[in-house]
């Protein structure tokens, strides 16, 4: 027998010892996959809006919460949040990939969510105050465009958002960064993260993960590189760090990836090889970062990390010269 276990190289996150935490066979109703959760905290739970993709290969958002975040999951009896082609046409192949941010002002989240249209997917908006009743503020982007969140402030009296346009251009799919008075008219983009090219494990095609974390040090930034294969696409993770009043600037970036495939359950289901984080959770009581990721776009698992570890790497991670 030959060995087939990776060698260990000080890894950040450890994945939870009875992942995964919510499959298809968990579900009230009959479905196909449950991946790719949007997290966030509300009263003393955890709270997940997860994809979920039906078994015509649409995906709509359904609420679990759990108390202490990793086990005895109570999922929605029906589906939470769901396509509303009639009104939003954008929604006609379903929303997708959900990332949850607690705005500063008022009680409420901004939920940033993929709308899969006839024109390709495009990044939408909706608020929440109870993860019941959604407030739809429509499409934020024209295709293609998705992985998008809210920072929770205003910068300079202006909203912020990440998001990832496509373009056929240089074969590069960046991270950008956009500004808004309002939260619907979003203008001064600019990249924010570029690809890197040929080898790189984030070459060609990065995207945002989990919405970005405040820390006194400045955003902390979760992203996937995409690499391409004979043997198809490969998703891993990095970290970045953005100047706190300025996120516009990128100050620091891991060269290598911090999380990627490695168990059963990511390297086999619906699409192999994919870890897709769309929340994360912070703990500072216990010192402790809970991501909460799709594997192999078919079931949900979560990995715990020591923040302050996370923090001491990616203040260990080279300086962005922006000169
Ligand atoms: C991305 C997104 C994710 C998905 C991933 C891997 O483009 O669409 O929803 O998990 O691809 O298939």
């Amino acid at each position: 027998m030959y060995k087939t276990e990776k060698r260990k190289c000080g890894e950040l996150f450890t994945r939870y010892r009875n992942n995964p935490i919510l499959s298809a066979s968990d579900w009230p109703y009959c479905v196909n996959s449950v991946f790719n959760a949007g997290a966030t905290i509300v009263g003393d739970e955890t709270l997940l809006l997860v994809r979920v993709e039906d078994r015509r290969g649409i995906s709509h958002l359904t609420v679990a919460r759990s108390k202490d975040g990793f086990s005895d999951w109570k999922v929605d009896s029906e589906p939470t949040f769901v396509p509303d082609p009639e009104n939003y046409p954008e929604d006609i192949w379903g929303i997708e990939d959900p990332r949850i941010t607690k705005l500063d002002e008022g009680d409420i989240w901004g939920i940033t969510y993929t709308s899969y249209s006839a024109g390709g997917p495009l990044v939408s908006l909706a608020t929440t105050r109870d993860f019941r009743q959604f407030k739809r503020l429509g499409s934020m982007t024209h295709p293609e465009n998705k992985d998008a969140a809210l920072f929770p402030c205003r910068f300079k009296g202006r909203w912020a958002m990440i998001h990832r346009p496509s373009t056929t251009f240089n074969l590069g799919a960046h991270i950008w960064i956009s500004f808004s008075p309002d939260m619907t008219h979003w203008g001064e983009h600019r990249i924010l993260i570029p690809a890197r090219s040929g080898a790189w494990w984030d070459a060609n095609k990065v995207g945002l993960n989990s919405p970005p974390l405040r820390t006194e040090e400045g955003w902390l930034i979760l992203y996937h590189g995409v690499r391409q294969t004979a043997a198809g696409s490969l998703y891993r993770l990095g970290l970045a760090l953005l100047d706190l009043d300025n996120p516009g600037k990128l100050i620091r970036r891991s060269d290598e990836w911090v999380f990627g495939p490695d168990q059963v359950y990511e390297r086999m289901g619906d699409i192999a090889d994919v870890v897709f984080p769309c929340g994360w959770v912070l703990d500072e009581k216990k010192d402790e970062i809970r991501l909460y990721y799709g594997a192999a776009d078919t079931v949900m698992a979560v990995a715990t990390a020591s923040f302050k570890n996370v923090m001491n790497y990616i203040k260990s991670c080279p300086k962005v010269d922006v000169s």
